[in-house]
């Protein structure tokens, strides 16, 4: 069962997250495009479960949003969540498409920057991820650079992720989040974390080290006026971690064969992923999934240190 969001747009909660918000509990979004085109199934469900598990452990909610048949889902229970995780054709979307999916009655995964969207218009401030979008290798030439980091420079919603993919141009990355004026919080490291690997060889620009030091740092900006997202890179865990360096030869045999087969725009990131899940015989899956474990622990830590 859900309930509208509201008369107008086709919005629905969860009976688990609109009780939370009647309560005003700490609630965590999730996204759903690492569910339908980031990892194969049943891991992807397994994985979406134990992650909806791990915050409400912590004493929060968890909100998994899709698109299902034109409806805005923030939150899904477990037959819908099971329903997403089989879906073959779902679209991926992201700011330039969600209402396109919602006006077209189609089904699709919201992917960084489109969950931060609906995150910020159902009130949640806090989001997990596995890692986020980023300036791609190569962009001097294909212009490709997501729509991630545009969206963390214009809204409020502190996204908890395991840095960048060692796919993306990292320095590049950077450097855009750094124009956009976007703070890049690494937690309890002083090195920026490159998604699979604890370490992507830069020094990270801010660092805290405690949940309730990122909650005052986000109360600060808010009484400054200061709008827009943050990004906390939550390192790998160091017994999951793949290191950099054997993770560079399984990148570069991925970004080969991405080339081979002249993939582009929003295919890049998923074949990607798919490549190395095959080179590195589901290694690769292992490590992607305890860090998304990793970082929705530590989003529900930040949500609940927002909520005191
Ligand atoms: N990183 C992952 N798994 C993913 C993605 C990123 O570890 O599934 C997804 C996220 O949804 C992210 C999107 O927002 O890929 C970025 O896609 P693109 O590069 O096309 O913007
Ligand atoms: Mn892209």
């Amino acid at each position: 069962m859900t309930r509208a969001a509201s008369p107008l747009l086709p919005m629905a909660y969860s009976d688990e997250v609109a009780a939370a918000k009647a309560r005003d509990a700490p609630i965590v979004a999730l996204e759903s495009t690492i569910i339908t085109h980031g990892m194969p199934y049943p891991g992807n469900l397994d994985m979406a479960r134990s992650v909806e598990r791990i915050i409400r452990d912590q004493g929060a909610v968890p909100a998994t949003i899709a698109v299902l048949d034109g409806v805005l889902q923030i939150g899904l229970d477990s037959a819908k969540l099971e329903a997403l995780a089989q879906t073959k054709g779902a679209m991926k979307l992201s700011r330039a498409d969600l209402a396109f999916a919602i006006a077209e009655r189609r089904t699709g995964a919201t992917t960084v920057a489109a969950t931060m969207i609906a995150a910020a218009r159902a009130g949640i401030r806090v989001f997990a991820t596995g890692g986020i979008g980023g300036v791609h290798r190569g962009a001097e030439d294909s212009f490709d650079v997501s729509a991630d980091l545009d969206e963390l420079s214009r809204t409020a919603v502190i996204v908890v992720c395991a840095g960048a993919k060692a796919i993306l141009d990292i320095p590049k990355t950077l450097e855009v989040l750094e124009t956009r004026g976007v703070p890049v919080v690494t937690y309890d490291s002083p090195a920026f974390p490159a998604f699979w690997s604890r370490d992507s060889g830069l020094k990270s620009p801010l660092m805290l080290n405690s949940p309730a030091a990122i909650a005052n740092f986000q109360w600060v900006r808010d009484q400054l006026g200061v709008d827009g997202g943050m990004l906390i890179a939550n390192p790998v865990p160091e017994e999951n971690e793949i290191p950099r360096q054997e993770m560079e030869i399984y990148i570069r045999r991925a970004l080969d064969n991405a080339e081979r087969d002249e993939v582009s725009g929003k295919a890049v990131t998923p074949y990607l992923l798919d490549s190395l899940f095959r080179l590195t015989d589901g290694r690769s899956l292992a490590t992607n999934i305890a860090l998304v474990e990793n970082n929705a622990r530590l989003a529900a830590e930040i949500a609940v240190a927002m909520a005191d």
